[in-house]
């Protein structure tokens, strides 16, 4: 017998075998991933975005309050990771046990997948408790569907420091994927923190509650690195090939140009021609990913 808290989901490391891994998932919608990042490769990124963190302020910059409050007032949230950080684009976006939780999730409906948004969730001292949330709330249609809905995206949380209950530790509601009514986000006093060590990941369906904690610390900034994925068939929230320029998206794994929407999103499994093509062609193929320039 330990004294270690108890975790809000069951822990796997990179070796527990994969049908044990689908078998929490079936169950439980998240699991919680020891070690998936080597301190290696936390210290490498942690330092790749320092400077970016630098540069940005808390808060959110937009005027909507329902907005500012689900950023956090002394929350620095930092998007366009693949740009900032090679570890990230090289290394954590192309790991194969994300790539098999994702596809754990999502394949049921997609053969290929968007990142749907990547950002670095810095929470500061004072930071209230961010509003209870399903990420799959973006897309709305599903909602009224409640349990019975597809999953249509999940979440990898990394820690880059330490996750506590004081500094801000995820707060998930385990079982909250099976209520019926997905307007009922629970309420604070349901919720369970994440506690982990830097390089330890939380993942989860778009359709387990959860919210950054509170930061009742005096000096203590939480941050973690936070991505999703969605099916090809849904619109990702940021436009990545936009911001990632043609040049860095020609140097990535074809998986993480997948990701990225840099190929088109293949559907022969279910006997589709797939989307995200110009004149029935790949993308790829328009675009000139695969020349050699
Ligand atoms: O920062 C966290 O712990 C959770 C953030 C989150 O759930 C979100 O922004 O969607
Ligand atoms: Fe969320």
């Amino acid at each position: 017998m330990t004294n270690e808290p108890k975790n809000v989901f069951k822990t796997i490391t990179l070796d527990t075998p994969k049908d044990e891994v689908l078998r929490i998932l079936a169950e439980d919608a998240g699991v919680i991933v020891k070690g998936l990042l080597t301190p290696d490769q936390v210290a490498r990124f942690n330092t790749e975005i320092d400077p970016e963190l630098e540069k940005i302020l808390a808060g959110s910059q937009k005027d909507n309050a329902g907005v500012q409050e689900f950023h956090g007032a002394q929350t620095k949230r930092l998007t366009n990771l693949v740009t900032h950080s090679k570890t990230f684009r090289t290394e954590i976006i192309d790991h194969d046990k994300v790539h098999e939780l994702a596809h754990a999730i999502l394949s049921p409906t997609c053969e290929t997948y968007w990142m749907g948004t990547a950002q670095v969730i810095e929470i500061g001292p004072g930071n209230k408790a961010q509003t209870l949330h399903r990420d799959f709330e973006n897309y709305m249609a599903f909602k009224p569907f409640g349990k019975l809905a597809p999953d249509v995206i999940c979440n990898f949380l990394i820690a880059l420091t330490p996750f506590t209950e004081e500094n801000g530790a995820t707060r998930v509601i385990p079982g909250s994927q099976n209520w019926d009514d997905y307007e009922d986000r629970g309420s604070q006093d349901m919720t369970v923190p994440a506690l982990l060590e830097p390089g330890d990941a939380l993942f989860f369906t778009g359709k387990i509650v959860h919210g950054g904690g509170a930061n009742i610390t005096k000096d203590s900034k939480r941050r973690a690195v936070a991505f999703t994925f969605n099916p090809g068939w849904l619109v990702p929230e940021e436009a990545y090939p936009f911001v990632v320029s043609m040049d860095l998206a020609r140097t990535l794994s074809p998986r993480v140009q997948q990701c990225l929407g840099f190929r088109s999103f293949r559907a022969d499994m279910f006997g589709l021609p797939g989307l995200w093509q110009v004149n029935y062609e790949e993308i790829a193929d328009y675009i000139g990913l695969d020349k050699k320039s």
